[in-house]
């Protein structure tokens, strides 16, 4: 429980986490020592390893390389089974709340099992929604969206995403992860973040297009107590500069 409690703990003195995600199908593992090197010196709090798309093993030699060259958390943000690295500190628990594809509600978790039994990895028991942009001219088939056969939920309609997430924690969910697809051309709404915040106690996970700094203060003001990035760090290696510890 001491990754959960650590979320819990941020979230009661108001301390933002952010996660940088790393995709194991496109880093390389020669840059990992460099690139943690620029995690290390911001403001991350947390790694999260995962892909839509990733080969067998793959994720258990890029998380055992990270942990080489970092002290901090490693999270699995598994886009399957086969990227149940027992290296990881904890893995996102994750149940696709707003599709209706049983695989990815409970099929995929049952099949788990047998590989969670021998890890020690913390369980995060995490509802995930995936949203698609309210503006239909932003609209382009995520990861996600194309893997598990799902449709995401339209960014505009509030209220259904709300009762999602309020769903969520209703069974039991830990986490709550706010998701635009990675890449996105528009990130969470700030109306979205506030809605759902109001109506879930748990801690709420924001990501997918997230590039900038004023983004990322956007989704915490409005509610977010952890936010993921992937792409910015991949494609901007400045990014991390705008990141250093002393600056924010
Ligand atoms: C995707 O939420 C994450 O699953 C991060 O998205 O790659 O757009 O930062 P980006």
């Amino acid at each position: 429980t001491h990754i959960y409690q650590q979320i819990l703990d941020a979230k009661k003195q108001n301390k933002k986490l952010l996660a940088v995600l790393i995709d194991p199908d496109k880093m390389d593992i020669a840059l990992v020592p460099q690139f943690i090197e620029n995690v290390n010196t911001s403001v991350a709090t947390h790694i999260f390893v995962g892909g839509s798309e990733v080969a067998p093993h793959a994720t258990n030699v890029l998380v055992k390389t990270i942990k080489q060259h970092t002290k901090l958390p490693v999270v699995l943000f598994p886009g399957d089974i086969t990227q149940i690295a027992p290296s990881a500190d904890a893995l996102l628990f994750l149940s696709l709340i707003s599709g209706r594809n049983a695989a990815y509600l409970i099929g995929k978790h049952v099949k788990a099992v047998p590989l969670l039994n021998n890890t020690n990895l913390e369980i995060l028991p995490t509802g995930y929604i995936l949203v698609a942009p309210d503006n239909h001219t932003l609209n382009k088939i995520s990861a996600v969206q194309r893997v598990t056969g799902t449709t995401p939920i339209c960014g505009s309609n509030i209220q259904e995403i709300a009762n999602t997430a309020k769903a969520g924690q209703l069974l039991g969910m830990k986490l709550i992860y706010l998701e635009a697809g990675s890449g996105a051309l528009q990130p969470i709404s700030q109306a979205l973040i506030t809605t759902v915040k109001a109506c879930i106690t748990v801690p709420l996970i924001v990501g997918g297009g997230i590039k900038s700094v004023q983004q990322l203060q956007a989704a915490y003001q409005s509610g977010a107590d952890l936010v993921v990035i992937g792409t910015a760090f991949e494609t901007d290696e400045t990014f991390f500069s705008e990141l250093q510890k002393p600056n924010l």
